[in-house]
């Protein structure tokens, strides 16, 4: 356990710009958001400068690679870049092979900063990736960038905590549409058609055009659809530049208030939810009340519906607020 200076002598390293300390207090956050309370007052008011851009797509369509294509861009602008990789294929122990490739190949960059999360904490993840963005926000990456598949809810919640989407989609026999419409219609503010070299991706390029063609977002942004090959970094900076397009038209429009506000909805909704989920948990294991009201649902003596409430009662007593 840490005492409360060393965790404040942690944040400040970090926010001095040493990376170690940023990953050490990254994992501190990601073990208990109670954590984050003895350093509030050091890291929240520095936030709400950082672009946070979120990519999403399908495992294989390329989001790393165009990511790892857009921070070279970035770069050469002089913008520090921090990326929160949300990754299906990695254990809690380290990252895919091509995770830890990217990451060194950032290492060698001090004006980049990456860190992943595995994914299989479905339901707590988003939380932990949120106040992660936070966390490089206040620090001064100019652009936070959230990797994520788009499969899960908690996906489509990170998504909302995004200034810009990207859907990155690859050439297929439909897939990708069958995609597009299974959700990821709503969410993206930019579509890239990502391996253009490839001889279906025009094909696949007309296919997402069509199916976007009537999609107008809020305030009447209309989705950009553009066609990329991040591996041969063809069509990357029009991606950049989509990306500056619609920042502006957040701001010309008063929208990036509006989002950024979401953002912390979302973040005050996931963080009560997880609180409220663990005292259940913790409830129902060991509180004898609550194992009372269990038992009386099983033997038909009390209906769920009642008794949920009654388990919220308890919670809320047993929270101490
Ligand atoms: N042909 C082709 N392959 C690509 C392109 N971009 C990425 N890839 C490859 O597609 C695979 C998946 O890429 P990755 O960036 O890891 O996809 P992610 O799972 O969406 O992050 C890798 O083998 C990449 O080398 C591209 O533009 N063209
Ligand atoms: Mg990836």
């Amino acid at each position: 356990m840490m005492t409360k200076h060393e965790k404040r002598t942690l944040a400040i390293k970090a926010l001095e710009g040493d990376k170690l300390a940023l990953s050490k207090l990254i994992t501190l956050i990601e073990e208990s958001m109670d954590n984050f309370i003895d350093i509030a007052d050091i890291v929240w008011h520095r936030t709400l400068k950082a672009k946070v851009i979120g990519v999403t797509g399908m495992p294989g369509a390329g989001k790393s690679t165009l990511i790892s294509r857009l921070t070279r861009l970035l770069r050469k602008q002089g913008k520090k870049v921090g990326i929160v990789a949300i990754d299906p294929s990695s254990p809690i122990s380290g990252g895919s092979l091509l995770g830890d490739r990217i990451r060194m190949q950032y290492a060698l960059d001090e004006g980049v900063f990456m860190r992943s999360m595995p994914a299989q904490r479905e339901g707590t993840l988003p939380w932990r990736a949120l106040l992660t963005v936070e966390i490089l926000d206040a620090i001064g990456y100019d652009y936070v960038i959230i990797e994520t598949v788009g499969a899960g809810q908690s996906d489509v919640q990170v998504m909302n905590a995004a200034d810009t989407v990207i859907v990155v989609l690859m050439p297929g026999a439909g897939d990708e549409i069958q995609a597009l419409k299974a959700g990821l219609m709503e969410i993206g503010d930019i579509y890239v058609v990502n391996k253009a070299d490839k001889p279906e991706a025009e094909t696949t390029y007309n296919q997402v055009k069509f199916a976007l063609e009537n999609i107008t977002k809020s305030q009447g942004w209309k989705p950009r659809i553009l066609l990329a090959s991040a591996i041969m970094n063809k069509g990357v900076r029009e991606v950049l530049e989509a990306v500056e397009e619609h920042l502006e038209f957040l701001e010309k429009t008063g929208s990036l208030v509006s989002r950024r506000k979401r953002r912390r909805i979302l973040e005050l909704e996931l963080l009560v939810k997880a609180r409220v989920e663990e005292l259940l948990h913790k409830l129902i294991t060991t509180n004898s009340k609550a194992k009372e009201i269990v038992d009386n649902v099983y033997q038909g003596l009390l209906d769920p519906i009642s008794a949920s409430k009654k388990l919220l009662g308890l919670v809320l007593k047993e929270s101490k607020i």
